[in-house]
């Protein structure tokens, strides 16, 4: 890498030339060049990694656009059935590796660019992830565009342009602290403006009855909807969707000269400020009404605007036929719902054919029955969405006549067809109205509305049809489905760990299982060569230094690749107990304090890093990170145990940073309370990338232990049949904690870490946590258990050779994790599209 006058010397010899369709380093290397002069978001002749960064990523965006228009221009043509998914949340992380491995252009682009004096790696590190989710659900529906193109599937996703996206952890002396994280800050080389593509989104208002009986929503006030495409290249496939984000605008007229002029400035720009507000922030807390009324404006705000678009859509493509055949719309568009939040498309699309395009509500229904799918995230009861019936009179007055009416229709039903559930109807209704506080039922909604419900794991499906949702099992038999969930191979083996990946290509004397990933069963037949654990423990050896290098750089600890390097790394949440983990750490250190040098020695060395966001009003999970940040003050400091242990809690862990810890990680834990977590999806990207699990049997870890083999996986732990007789069990104080809990528990309220309160959270684990439901998680019960699978974990370690072979197991049965096959499952069971490939 030579000095600024360096580069700007060799830029000189380079003639600017935009070429979409390079793919030669020289042309390449020309068309970098060309966006560095032509495409001025800075000024001329700096050359600096951050605009190489912008000028190389828009050379790659040529190249999306012209396969975008091509897809575009062929689905257009075929007209074949189309899937949008509708999701309030993606956390798409960065997108220029991605591009370019998914395009095949890595190669000539790292060339491009060491002519132009970087490493590619250099200008991908400029990049801002953009992080337009919170966690699992919104990593899932960027897992899934990936493999919507790369299965060459008509199929889009729609979302929202978030002007601040998932807030940025600062640790402090306090522990955590948000920050906004301006991912928009420069600007985003890879989204498209479509100002030609705008809807009107209203709010508020009234239903206006006309003569003949049919009803329209008129006034309250409009906004604007303007579509913003990313371009998702498929892999190995010319294909390449969209991401269509919609940003929210008000129109030039209702900004108020009159007023304006008068010095009246805020309340001239009173609905431009109003729009701004809706695509502001990403889950705007919704403590407050406010609060509440903001973050339903967005949900309608995002189902409003795609549902006209596909409509716009269907109607373009029926090639001017003048009679629309409105019984056709099912044959030609399937959404699907991610979770809750964009239920309100079910009577939005009610009201467009109703209102808007005549039908009658038999016709509607029907049609809006038969398009839409809905996927359950959780069993959670307090994360089931709900909303006050006088907020959403109040917001979208139409919407709730019509809710109203499914809620009526659905009662009658049950009343003529399921008599024996009549007892049942008050819970299975759309409407609570419980006087108190009555509410819509999002969920209730869904499974009323929609023509198939999904969970993300076997398990959690079974609890669906078991729990959650049995009775209406009892009127729709059929509508429950699975679709466990997957993870992309190519951002999370290929391009994120590529040392590992060669090896398997190597070994496997194929690269097709990067689209085809059942063929890492093949490994199998190798895990007991010593060619192959040398080369693959050489390839670990890699990641865990390029880890460590990483943590030190951003907490300034250092750690030993040569301690095992055990991983947690997911939102801060009780039910995921990153407590149970810490507490472990506390005894393992409590113990290492004890032994003797000699006995200390013979132990299994230990890095433990945890790293997640807790939700800014979540007080526990913020106390839980406060915890750990002050464990490994004193454990990393304290010269008797350094060597055997490392406490380390790595901040603003987000999708990039997962990309440096997965491929070093040798063991991360899954450890939710049985039953509570709906899937996973990190324990597919570790067991892939060759990690050892420990978990409980929850979620997507009981099929990862089925496919990897049972004696590859760590179990431990109440199961989920368990769990409400153990809580029972709790309640009338027949628990008797083990001595082990007792004792670290005991080791924090002395004040080994600090002074800082933690009773709060060491009191949720009694059985008087005023919550009246003390230790619900179960963190007690299980502790003894998973201290026990800690110990084998332990000694499994110091046999390097079997460690190397289950981690070679893991990777082998990970085939089944990809979300290649959860797409392809949801494509031909639940959407019934094909794919249509670009010739
Ligand atoms: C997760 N849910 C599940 N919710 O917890 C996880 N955002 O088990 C599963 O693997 C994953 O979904 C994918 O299926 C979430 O991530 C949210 O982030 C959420 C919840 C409410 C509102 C907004």
């Amino acid at each position: 890498n030579g000095s600024v006058t360096d580069r700007v010397k060799i830029l000189e010899k380079i003639p600017p030339v935009a070429n979409p369709q390079a793919t030669e380093p020289a042309e390449i290397a020309s068309n970098i060049k060309y966006h560095a002069h032509y495409s001025p978001h800075f000024s001329p002749y700096k050359f600096e990694p951050e605009q190489a960064f912008y000028a190389t990523a828009e050379s790659v965006r040529d190249q999306l656009i012209k396969q975008w228009n091509d897809t575009y221009s062929h689905y257009h043509g075929v007209n074949p059935k189309q899937t949008y998914y509708l999701s309030m949340e993606y956390l798409q992380g960065r997108a220029l590796t991605n591009a370019v491995g998914n395009l095949d252009v890595q190669d000539a682009y790292a060339n491009a660019l060491k002519q132009l004096g970087y490493a590619l790696e250099e200008i991908t590190e400029q990049e801002k992830d953009a992080a337009l989710g919170n966690g699992g659900l919104g990593r899932l529906a960027s897992c899934f565009l990936d493999s919507m193109a790369t299965l060459s599937l008509p199929a889009w996703g729609y979302g929202l342009r978030y002007r601040y996206g998932l807030f940025k952890q600062l640790m402090t002396k306090t522990g955590q602290e948000e920050i906004a994280e301006d991912w928009l800050e420069k600007f985003s080389p890879w989204e498209i403006p479509r100002h030609d593509v705008v809807f009107p989104i209203r709010f508020f208002g009234q239903v206006e009855v006309n003569p003949n009986g049919s009803r329209k929503w008129i006034g309250g006030e409009v906004i604007q909807a303007v579509a913003y495409d990313v371009p998702i290249p498929g892999y190995k496939t010319k294909n390449t969707n969209s991401l269509r984000l919609w940003e929210a605008k008000a129109r030039a007229e209702d900004f108020n000269l009159f007023e304006f002029n008068d010095g009246k400035y805020e309340s001239a720009a009173l609905l431009h400020s109003r729009a701004q507000q809706i695509c502001a922030v990403l889950y705007p807390g919704d403590a407050t009404e406010d609060g509440k009324l903001l973050r339903l404006k967005q949900q309608y705000f995002l189902c409003s605007a795609s549902l006209q678009d596909i409509i716009t859509r269907f109607k373009e493509r029926l090639g001017g036929k003048d009679k629309i055949q409105w019984s056709e719309f099912p044959s030609k568009v399937a959404v699907q719902l991610n979770d809750t939040h964009p239920t309100l498309s079910i009577p939005e699309l009610m009201r467009l054919l109703m209102d808007d395009e005549d039908l009658g509500w038999d016709e509607a229904w029907d049609i809006t029955n038969r398009t839409i799918a809905y996927t359950n995230h959780t069993v959670l009861p307090e994360a089931l969405e709900k909303w006050s019936q006088a907020v959403m009179w109040k917001l979208l007055p139409r919407h709730m006549e019509i809710i109203e009416e499914i809620d009526k229709r659905f009662i009658k039903m049950i009343q003529s067809k399921k008599p024996e559930l009549e007892g049942k109807i008050s819970d299975l209704r759309v409407l609570d109205s419980n006087p108190q506080k009555p509410v819509v039922r999002m969920a209730n909604l869904c499974v009323v509305s929609a023509h198939t419900v999904n969970g993300v794991a076997q398990l959690h499906s079974d609890i669906l049809k078991a729990e959650l949702f049995s009775d209406y099992v009892k009127v729709w038999p059929t509508k429950f489905q699975n679709k466990t969930n997957g993870i992309t191979p190519r951002r999370w083996l290929k391009f994120c760990n590529p040392e590992l990946s060669s090896i398997i290509t190597k070994w496997l004397k194929t690269d097709q299982w990067v689209n085809n990933l059942d063929l890492l069963v093949n490994l199998r037949q190798f895990a007991d060569s010593s060619e192959l654990q040398a080369e693959w423990e050489s390839a670990k050896l890699a990641s865990k230094q390029r880890l460590a290098n990483y943590v030190l750089q951003v907490t300034g600890v250092s750690i030993d690749p040569n301690s095992l390097f055990d991983i947690q790394i997911k939102r801060i949440h009780e039910y995921k107990r990153q407590l149970l983990n810490i507490l472990g750490a506390v005894y393992r250190y409590k113990k290492l304090k004890e032994m003797s040098p000699e006995e200390c020695e013979k132990t299994t060395p230990r890095t433990i890093m945890i790293g997640g966001k807790a939700f800014a009003t979540y007080t526990n999970a913020k106390r839980i990170v406060k915890l750990v940040s002050d464990v490994g003050a004193v454990v990393n400091t304290d010269p008797e145990v350094n060597a055997f242990l490392k406490v380390v809690f790595v901040p603003n862990y987000n999708v990039s940073v997962a990309e440096v810890l997965i491929p070093g990680s040798e063991l991360s834990q899954h450890i939710s309370t049985a039953g509570m977590e709906a899937s996973g999806t990190s324990n597919m990207k570790f067991a892939l990338n060759g990690c050892l699990i420990i978990g409980t049997l929850d979620g997507a870890n009981v099929e990862i232990r089925e496919e990897i083999g049972q004696d590859n996986f760590f179990l431990f732990g109440a199961t989920a049949d368990e769990v409400p007789g153990l809580r029972k069990e709790r309640e009338q104080g027949l628990f008797k904690p083990d001595p082990r809990f007792e004792e670290a528990k005991q080791f924090i309220k002395s004040g080994a870490f600090g002074s800082y309160d933690y009773s709060p959270l060491l009191d949720s684990l009694e059985g008087n946590s005023g919550f009246g439901r003390g230790d619900y998680f179960l963190v007690g019960y299980d502790f003894p258990s998973y201290m026990d699978a800690q110990a084998r974990v332990d000694e499994a370690y110091k046999d390097r050779k079997k460690w190397t072979k289950m981690s070679i197991l893991s990777t082998a049965g990970s085939g089944k994790f990809s979300s290649d096959r959860t797409i392809g499952q949801y494509a031909k069971e639940i959407w019934k599209i094909d794919e249509c490939r670009l010739p």
